[in-house]
């Protein structure tokens, strides 16, 4: 008992919400307690780090951490978010959801906030499903998978949200997994540090409405696949695609520290504005 309460990520949480409405086997907690202990790995002033989420399982993680949260609307918590970085640049943005959240309804939100490198660090909880409406399949399900909206299979193709935030113009990018836990606190530490914007796809489990009806098997089995198929993008590099079909990179793929960041720009295009309309 000592040991609980003498341990140092306690503080992190408000425990009068606990405990977590999170089914049994979940990753969302594995992934939210990645984020803490990156966050006191970092040192980061509690009361200057905001942590803004969307609507899901994975966007009620801002319930149970003690800073400043903001729990808003399905898909639109980068534009919340960029809101309060404009706004107080000086304050530390972290956004949370999940890949419906992210990738589907907010997805036009993640490609302009890559675009413009606002310093925001988002992490995508990726369980390849809506897990929080029932298992409808989302923009992450792998075809062929089943969902309550794919009773025969999905026929939609998923994308790498990777390569996806790369291509708009992310400054940071990486993925993880629940599996793979001290890398993901890595990638999340880096993230924080990174002046501009971070991206981190982390990929959970969610057993009850994907792990069930597609028969993976509890929630362990699950997690042993994500070690079974992912690989370093170090090895990748020397891999054929043929290779790689089937697998999943992990690490960070990204990582360009000089670009223009959006809210110190903004803060030039202020000072400007002062001056010509005084001169
Ligand atoms: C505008 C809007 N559309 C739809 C919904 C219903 N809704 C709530 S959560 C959710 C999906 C959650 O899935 P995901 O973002 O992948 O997160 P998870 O629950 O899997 O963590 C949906 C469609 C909503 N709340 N608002
Ligand atoms: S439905 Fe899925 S994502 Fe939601 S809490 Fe349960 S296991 Fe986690």
């Amino acid at each position: 008992m000592a040991e609980v309460q003498n341990n140092p990520i306690l503080k992190y949480f408000r425990a009068s919400k606990l405990p977590h409405i999170w089914c049994p086997g979940c990753g969302h907690g594995i992934l939210m307690g990645a984020l803490v202990r990156a966050i006191d790995k970092v040192g980061l002033d509690q009361d200057r780090t905001v942590i803004v989420s969307g609507i899901g399982c994975s966007s009620r993680a801002p319930g149970y951490l003690n800073f400043d949260t903001l729990h808003t609307t399905h898909g639109r918590a980068l534009a919340f978010a960029t809101g309060i970085k404009l706004a107080r640049p000086e304050l530390k943005v972290i956004v949370l959801g999940g890949d419906g959240d992210i990738a589907a309804i907010g997805g036009n939100h993640l490609i302009h906030a890559c675009r413009r490198n606002i310093d925001l660090l988002l992490i995508c909880f990726n369980n390849s499903i809506y897990g929080m409406t029932s298992g409808q399949y989302s923009p992450m399900t792998p075809t062929g998978r089943l969902a309550t909206t794919a009773p025969y299979g999905n026929i939609d193709r998923p994308f790498d949200l990777c390569q996806l935030a790369a291509a708009a113009g992310a400054t940071y990018v990486g993925r993880a997994t629940s599996y793979h836990v001290t890398l993901l606190i890595e990638l999340i530490a880096k993230g924080l540090k990174h002046k501009g914007f971070a991206f981190i796809d982390a990929l959970s489990q969610c057993p009850t409405y994907y792990g069930r009806r597609n028969k993976l098997g509890p929630s362990v089995k699950m997690m042993e696949w994500f070690k079974e198929v992912c690989i370093p993008v170090g090895a990748a590099k020397k891999m054929t695609p043929e290779q790689l079909r089937d697998k999943i990179v992990i690490g960070e793929m990204v990582n360009t520290p000089d670009v223009p960041e959006y809210t110190e720009e903004y803060e030039k295009v202020k000072a400007r504005a002062k001056e010509m309309s005084a001169g």
